[in-house]
């Protein structure tokens, strides 16, 4: 930021060339990831711009999510585990529960939701009749307008007989009519992403994300769910409390 040359960083409004010279320290390592920026009143005086200007370059940076600004101790480069979510992997919780509670809006953008003929892999897995049919609701989902997820949730008609009925919450229908699941099983696997799936998740091919199944069950020992996803592999967090076995 020395004040001799900053100003020569391109066109454009002060903020919007402090902004860039800042992603430039960012990008040649002046500011490593989770390094603190230095406060809002230094910058203004190295760089002899008000203190506005230096709040809105600021500003900028935080809404692209260059940085982070945390309560009472300033500016910080984003590093890798501030864009992920901490996820226990020892509660059943829904994906619109699990946002809600970081404070975090859960939408979804629809793929398919309605009711299909089974795949064996369905018939198998929900222990589906002969004849049966399936209801199916596949999404990208979203936290603050962030793609985080593919789901593709297969479910007997038994549990769900309409599909259509689920807006922003499966669980939560699943809650109303009394089939919450109570117990499931989630298996995790390492994966490159394919194209379809990078592109719906904002990333490219090959980038590294998680294939995720759940199987959930009612109380009654029912199959409820068989849910197929794609996670992003730069997202989560996947916590566990371990105890020792005795
Ligand atoms: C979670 C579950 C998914 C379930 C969904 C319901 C995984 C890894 N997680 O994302 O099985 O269908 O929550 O969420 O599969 P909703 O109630 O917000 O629709």
């Amino acid at each position: 930021l020395d004040p001799e040359n900053w100003m020569q960083s391109g066109s454009g409004p002060r903020y919007v060339r402090l902004r860039r010279r800042i992603e430039e320290g960012i990008a040649e390592g002046t500011f490593p990831a989770g390094a603190p920026l230095p406060p809002e009143r230094e910058i203004a005086t190295l760089t002899g711009l008000s203190r506005v200007t230096v709040r809105k370059a600021i500003q900028e940076l935080a809404e692209k999510g260059v940085i982070v600004q945390r309560q009472g101790s300033g500016s910080f480069v984003t590093g890798p585990d501030d864009r992920r979510v901490e996820q226990s992997l020892s509660r059943l919780t829904s994906f619109t529960d699990d946002m809600a509670r970081r404070g975090m809006e859960s939408t979804a953008t629809w793929l398919e939701r309605g009711i299909f003929f089974p795949s064996p892999e369905e018939v198998v897995a929900l222990a589906l009749s002969s004849g049966d049919s399936v209801a199916r609701l596949s999404r990208l989902r979203l936290a603050d307008g962030r793609p985080m997820a593919i789901e593709r949730a297969s479910l007997p008609l038994e549990i769900l007989p309409d599909p259509k009925s689920v807006g922003r919450s499966l669980y939560e229908v699943l809650e109303r009519t009394g089939k919450h699941p109570v117990r499931a099983i989630q298996k995790i696997s390492a994966i490159n992403l394919g194209p379809e799936e990078s592109g719906l998740l904002g990333l490219q091919p090959n980038d590294a994300g998680l294939k995720i199944e759940r199987m959930s069950y009612l109380k009654d020992g029912r199959a409820a769910e068989f849910t197929r996803s794609t996670y992003r592999g730069d997202a989560y967090n996947f916590v566990a409390e371990l105890r020792l076995a005795s």
